[in-house]
């Protein structure tokens, strides 16, 4: 009932002005309002990364098996989407390794085909996540991971995952336009989790 009742809120207000908006929203408590807020101040299980499978997950044929993994873990997938990225993107995307010998290598690898880009949502996500992904270099992740299941060299590690809430916000800010984010009720969620 009340999250119906937000939603019409949320619905009248998306035909008005920004300001309007915020009029509207003002003096609710912004943890009833996932995904219309910054990552910040989102309600928990309202929380979300950026998952994306890389070039060689790609020709490898595993992007059915690491969205398979995300799902039954449990977490909601609100954004998705195939492309071949630019060096232009991944340069800053990948902002912080500028100085690192092997970022040319990366770029050009990582821009050399296509990405499968996916926002996933809920309870702890950036951290679960980074746990199923696995360690950065494939020889030291645990098996049962991702890269620890698929690959063996840092060089080819399969799949990219936000390593904190800061990075996560930044990085799906960069890859996706707002509306290609989408708000939805899972029908499972009273056995994914209680507040
Ligand atoms: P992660 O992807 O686990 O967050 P990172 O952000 O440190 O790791 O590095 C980004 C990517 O850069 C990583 O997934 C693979 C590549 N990379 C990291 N270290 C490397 C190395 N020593 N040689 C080649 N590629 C490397
Ligand atoms: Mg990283």
């Amino acid at each position: 009932m009340l999250r119906c009742y937000f939603r019409r809120i949320l619905l009248q207000s998306s035909s008005r002005d920004q300001g309007t908006r915020k009029d509207l929203l003002t003096g609710f408590p912004s943890a009833l309002l996932g995904g219309h807020r910054s990552a910040s101040s989102l309600p928990d299980v309202r929380e979300r990364t950026l998952i994306a499978v890389k070039p060689d997950g790609v020709q490898r044929r595993l992007v059915g098996q690491i969205i398979q993994r995300f799902e039954q873990r449990g977490f909601k997938l609100v954004g998705l989407k195939m492309l071949q990225a630019s060096e232009d993107l991944l340069s800053q995307h990948y902002s912080e390794l500028r100085a690192k010998p092997f970022y040319p290598r990366l770029l050009k690898y990582m821009s050399s085909g296509p990405v499968v880009v996916m926002v996933w949502e809920g309870h702890k996500v950036v951290q679960t996540s980074r746990v199923m992904v696995g360690h950065t270099n494939p020889a030291e992740a645990s098996a049962g991971t991702v890269r620890g299941d698929f690959s063996f060299h840092v060089s080819r590690n399969v799949v990219h995952a936000s390593d904190s809430l800061e990075g996560a916000q930044r990085e799906i800010q960069l890859w996706f336009k707002g509306k290609e984010l989408l708000n939805w009720d899972s029908c499972d969620q009273n056995n994914t989790f209680a507040v």
